[in-house]
């Protein structure tokens, strides 16, 4: 293979690692890990605790590549499946070069930023910290300003600090050349279209997950799981794949709810599920889309490992 097509071609100097971003629920870690990567690989929502499991997104630059690992928000658990994820941060940050912490720029840092910084410490003592003030456009120069000398405060003055905004764009480039500042010189782990360790099936269930939660309040988003039962890739009805999946929830007044007065809101779930797809997979797709209630299942150990956690 020659030089120029070989995926994994690396210059000299170039730079490769892992960096997980942790942070409270809703602190804006999918949302930056999507922007940093270029491409939709997290689902994002304007409610705590949508992100489940670690997800990984690769950032290719020419000197360098960086492996980001976006990991759900971390809090004290009060369910089974709060345990689990906080398990799944673990994992996701004990074997990583840099750990960045983010906190809000409009939100005070508190206790729940405190505890996570104490368990990072802990249980990973040896990697390096970053601290990222997100979400900078939705507050202004001073409260920012404040926000990043809060953050100073709280992670010492031997972390480096970087405000961002995924909305505006504002410094991702700067994060990017400091993250690649913090990683040893090394080759290319992956070839250089390689978006996400993600299988296909994932992307699909989190998508229509997303679809879902929009415009969700309260406890109710944390009981919608989804599950792909089938792709089928159809030939014969040119080019359009079948996809069936289901939609779990804990009780059926959410059922209800979820389903909307005359079936809309359900309707419009897999109006918005199925744009997504069709854009992920650049084919046609008939989407066939069941609601199931799972009773509890976000305490019940048995339905917590069907679902996958
Ligand atoms: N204004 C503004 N809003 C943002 C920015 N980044 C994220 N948000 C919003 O913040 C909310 C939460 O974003 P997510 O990326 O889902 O947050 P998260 O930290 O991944 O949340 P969990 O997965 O629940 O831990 C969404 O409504 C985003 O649109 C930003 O840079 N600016
Ligand atoms: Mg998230």
């Amino acid at each position: 293979m020659s030089e120029s097509t070989d995926p994994f071609a690396a210059p000299e100097g170039h730079r490769s690692g892992f960096v997980s971003i942790v942070g409270r629920p809703n602190t804006g870690k999918s949302t930056l890990t999507n922007a940093l990567v270029g491409q939709k690989i997290a689902i994002t929502a304007d409610q705590p605790e949508t992100t489940r499991h670690a997800v990984r997104g690769v950032v290719h630059r020419p000197d360098c590549q960086i492996i980001v690992v976006d990991t759900p928000g971390l809090h004290k658990p009060r369910k089974l499946i709060g345990q689990r994820l906080n398990d799944a941060v673990h994992e996701a940050y004990t074997d990583v070069d840099l750990i960045a912490l983010a906190v809000p720029a409009d939100e005070k840092i508190g206790p729940g930023d405190r505890w996570i910084l104490e368990t990072v410490r802990r249980e990973a003592p040896n990697t390096q910290l970053l601290g990222l003030v997100t979400k900078t456009d939705a507050a202004g120069r001073d409260a920012v300003a404040s926000q990043l000398m809060a953050l100073h405060e709280l992670l010492g003055p031997d972390v480096e600090l970087v405000p961002v905004s995924s909305e505006s764009g504002e410094n991702l480039d700067t994060l990017v050349e400091v993250i690649a500042r913090h990683l040893p010189e090394g080759p290319k782990f992956y070839p250089s279209d390689h978006v996400t360790d993600e299988d296909t099936e994932t992307r699909i269930a989190e998508l229509i997950r997303e679809a879902a939660l929009g415009g969700l309040r309260d406890e109710l988003p944390h009981s919608v799981a989804v599950e792909v039962d089938e792709i089928l890739p159809d030939e014969s009805r040119k080019g359009l794949t079948d996809i069936h999946a289901v939609i779990y929830v804990e009780r059926p007044g959410q059922k209800l709810i979820l389903m909307g007065k005359d079936g809309k809101r359900m309707k419009s779930t897999v109006r918005k599920a199925r744009a997504e797809i069709m854009d992920l997979l650049g084919t046609n797709i008939y989407l066939d889309l069941r609601m199931k209630v799972l009773k509890d299942w976000q305490s019940d150990p048995k339905s917590l490992g069907r679902l996958g956690f």
